[in-house]
């Protein structure tokens, strides 16, 4: 693979843009080298702008579920710019797709449109906040739910790719609103109600998590979670940015069986263009501006090409379930693949999945936390990285992300995958 042109354009970049990109996570730090600029993409598939094609996992960290460039959602986007691009009035359209996610999603009754993730969580908060008339709130090391200042403690994706899980510019008085507990480990959760009862206004989680590579939730965990709100009043806050219209229509309430009471949303919702949002039943969400006093608003909010897009990939997703389970069946061969050449190499190694979330880890504990994803081995790491990157396979770069499969990878793309696997595993020192 050669990378001359991504390299020029790396430095011309770095020249106006810090590091070099809009989101520290694809500044390939983790895993050194230079990033790959992409030129486009179209299905399973990217064009870097050296003329390599790559098979991408990393599905632009979620939302391309459909895969690149999906030819329904170009159209919607393209009928929609031709009508205008933004009009900060309301249109029929975020009706539409409100309508929609309610009905996907279970125990929501009502949405409100943001730009980001991040927006979302951070106004579910304080929603949660207004409603409960607390102000702590309980997150995970290594759950990420975007960089708000209130949820840059112990952070994972990027924050723990940069080593600097607590960032500089977040207050103490902001970080001592913020309780820290394990992942998987409910004893670290119910230690806060102890120390501080009635001043928990909700716990915000990730229910599948993918900022520490992937970590599903241990048996009971999150249902402890949901007893522990139900106990003390608390909300439960699911960060579904990722999970949510990936692992089910419903999301992670669909999957495991367990209602939230605040849901963010991100990525697929937005079919590649920036949304957001939060949901929530309607008796909580009336208590948010214009119909309540906690306020929240966004110039771009409810963005027609936004919602064209988000509308097409929901509508999709909805009216062809079986989409869901395609993605699982390839996840789960992509799994077995590399289980088999691994186990061969007899390297110590892990692979967390659930639905279409998959990562290896290179330990032999499980990975059930922060601190056990941290004991990954990253030189072995980046050696793996940048083996399948030769090979042609686009991975997350960064030990702390998980892979996103989408419907337009083939079982073809699988097995080149598992090959080029065996090709780096041949090479291995
Ligand atoms: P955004 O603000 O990046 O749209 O969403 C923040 C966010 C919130 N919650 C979860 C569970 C998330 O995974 C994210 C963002 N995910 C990262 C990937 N781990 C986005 C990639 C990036 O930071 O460039």
């Amino acid at each position: 693979m050669r990378y001359q042109r991504s390299s020029s354009l790396f430095q011309s970049a770095q020249k106006v843009i810090p590091g070099g990109v809009n989101s520290p996570v694809r500044a390939f730090k983790a895993v050194g080298g230079t990033p790959i600029f992409v030129e486009k993409a179209k299905g399973a598939y990217l064009y870097d702008e050296d003329g390599n094609r790559l098979i991408d996992y990393i599905s632009s960290w979620g939302p391309m579920i459909l895969g690149h460039a999906f030819e329904p959602v170009l159209e919607a986007i393209k009928t929609s710019a031709d009508r205008g691009t933004s009009y900060g009035m309301p249109t029929e359209l975020e009706t539409k797709i409100a309508e929609l996610a309610v009905k996907m999603v279970p125990n929501i009754d009502k949405i409100r449109m943001v730009n980001s993730g991040t927006e979302a969580c951070m106004s579910a908060v304080r929603l949660a906040r207004g409603y409960t008339g607390r102000e702590k709130i309980i997150k995970f090391a290594g759950c990420y739910h975007g960089h708000s200042d209130a949820f840059l403690i112990q952070a994972g994706s990027g924050a723990v790719t940069f080593g600097a899980p607590n960032s500089p510019g977040v207050t103490k008085g902001t970080a001592r609103d913020t309780l820290l507990s394990k992942y998987n480990d409910l004893e670290s959760v119910a230690f806060h109600f102890d120390q501080h009862p009635q001043q928990i206004a909700a716990i915000i989680i990730e229910p599948v998590a993918g900022n520490m590579g992937c970590i599903p939730p241990q048996a009971g965990f999150i249902e402890g979670l949901r007893r522990l709100c139900d106990t003390h009043q608390t909300l439960l806050i699911f960060d579904e940015v990722m999970t949510g219209f990936r692992l089910a229509r419903g999301g992670a309430q669909e999957r495991l069986q367990i209602k939230a009471d605040i849901c963010t949303y991100g990525k697929v919702l937005g079919g590649g263009l920036p949304v957001g949002a939060f949901a929530a039943p309607k008796e909580i969400m009336s208590h948010l501006a214009p119909e309540g006093p906690v306020y929240q608003a966004g110039t771009l909010s409810g963005n027609p090409l936004a919602m064209a897009a988000g509308f097409t990939m929901l509508k999709t997703l909805n009216e062809n379930p079986e989409i869901f389970e395609r993605l699982d069946n390839k996840t789960e061969t992509l799994h077995q693949g590399m289980q088999e050449v691994l186990d061969k190499k007899g390297i110590p190694f892990h692979i967390n999945r659930l639905g279409s979330m998959i990562s290896l880890h290179f330990t032999d504990s499980e990975v059930v936390d922060l601190d056990s994803a941290a004991d990954g081995n990253n030189d072995s790491f980046k050696k793996y990285f940048h083996g399948m990157l030769n090979e042609g396979i686009y991975l997350p770069p960064s030990a702390f992300e998980s892979y996103f499969l989408n419907d337009a990878l083939s079982f073809e793309d699988i097995e080149k995958t598992i090959t080029a696997l065996k090709k780096v595993m041949a090479l291995w020192k």
